[in-house]
């Protein structure tokens, strides 16, 4: 405890936009439920943090486009800056309403035009009808990545742990597409921004339920940002198409790929053990610098999730991840049991801070 009074506080870059970002319904099941994504998510870890005295709280200023385009496609964020006027151009009532796609363009059809339709675009740029796109959807995720290179600008001038408090989440958003309710890759954004500093390796440390897919994909084929990702096996889990163990990297990034798949029902003795592994490989992979995309839907009550850790388990998990030995940037990403949320993600920080 004496050393909170002698340690400056942890730097906290909470997007005081992210509210803008609301989504009304997903598909689930044949049917428009109500999202599970919802912007009392961020508000009930930032009282947390408040009612703990932990950190200090900021915002960020903005983010230079030039730097989310080192991760995203130009003719993807395009179409993501102006996706809700679109939206609304095609019928008035449509402002009442979240865009969600119906068609997507799968194997044997072309992906190299892009199509004048909305619709057709609004497939072609995502992966799954679960993710509303709003009319702040784009302000909220770009103020999102701003948060997250701000925590990442702490981490070079030398706090040994930051955080970027945000939704929408980002890890499943790819190069050039957006699913598992993410639209930018804040996570990749800022070690993207690590890298650009001149820090010569960067790890990604996944701890969400779901593999991150779309972080895995921006770095697949790069030796200098290493993945590693702890989540539900994708024969069964969300999202399904990868995440497997033997993705491994691919050219130049063969070997920076770790994937720990893990069954559902998994506990935290099991999930332990495979957090050390993915230290251990970073490690071993010389990077100097950690994101965490920190998703806490690993919580035994997770409405969409399967693994079993419980609230104290945050507090061990922090730890794990402070005796790695090196700077963290921890980035909010999913955890859905919203009454619980708050105190598992501050018990990350709080045990990050204290080891
Ligand atoms: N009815 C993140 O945690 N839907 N995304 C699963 C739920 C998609 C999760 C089925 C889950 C996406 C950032
Ligand atoms: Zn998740």
């Amino acid at each position: 405890m004496l050393r909170t009074i002698h340690n400056p506080p942890m730097r906290i870059f909470h997007n005081d936009r992210h509210s803008l970002h609301h989504g009304r319904h997903e598909m689930f099941r044949g049917e428009l439920v109500p999202c599970f994504e919802v912007p009392a998510r961020a508000d009930l870890v930032l009282e947390e943090l408040k009612a703990r005295g932990f950190g200090r709280v900021e915002s960020a200023a903005g983010v230079d486009i030039g730097l989310i385009e080192r991760v995203h496609a130009p003719r993807y964020l395009q179409f993501l800056s102006t996706a809700w006027q679109e939206w609304i151009a095609l019928d008035p009532a449509n402002a009442g309403r979240d865009a969600l796609p119906s068609y997507w363009p799968i194997r044997t059809f072309r992906t190299d035009v892009l199509p004048a339709s909305f619709a057709a675009r609004l497939g072609l740029f995502s992966f799954d009808a679960g993710s509303p796109i709003t009319a702040g959807t784009w302000d909220a995720a770009r103020h999102g990545a701003a948060c997250a290179v701000a925590g990442a600008q702490r981490l070079l001038e030398g706090d040994r742990g930051a955080f970027a408090l945000t939704r929408p989440p980002g890890h499943h958003a790819g190069p050039d597409f957006f699913g598992g309710y993410c639209f930018i890759n804040n996570a990749a954004v800022a070690a993207q921004a690590l890298r650009d500093a001149g820090v010569a390796r960067v790890a990604v440390l996944d701890v969400d339920y779901h593999h991150g897919n779309g972080t895995q994909a921006i770095f697949y084929e790069r030796s200098d940002v290493f993945f590693a990702s702890l989540h539900g096996d994708p024969h069964t889990e969300y999202p399904y198409y990868l995440g497997y163990a033997d993705e491994r990297g691919a050219g130049a990034g063969l070997g920076s790929n770790l994937n720990l798949p893990l069954q559902r029902g998994t506990g935290f003795e099991v999930w332990r053990e495979a957090l050390g592994s993915a230290l251990h490989a970073i490690r071993d992979a010389g990077a100097e610098m950690l994101v965490v995309s920190l998703g806490l839907d690993t919580f035994e009550a997770d409405p969409i999730a399967g693994f079993r850790l419980r609230s104290e388990d945050y507090l061990r998990m922090g730890e794990d991840i402070a005796a790695a030995g090196l700077p963290a940037l921890f980035v909010f990403e999913g955890g859905y049991a919203v009454a619980d949320v708050g105190v598992n993600a501050v018990n990350v920080l709080e045990g990050f801070e204290q080891r």
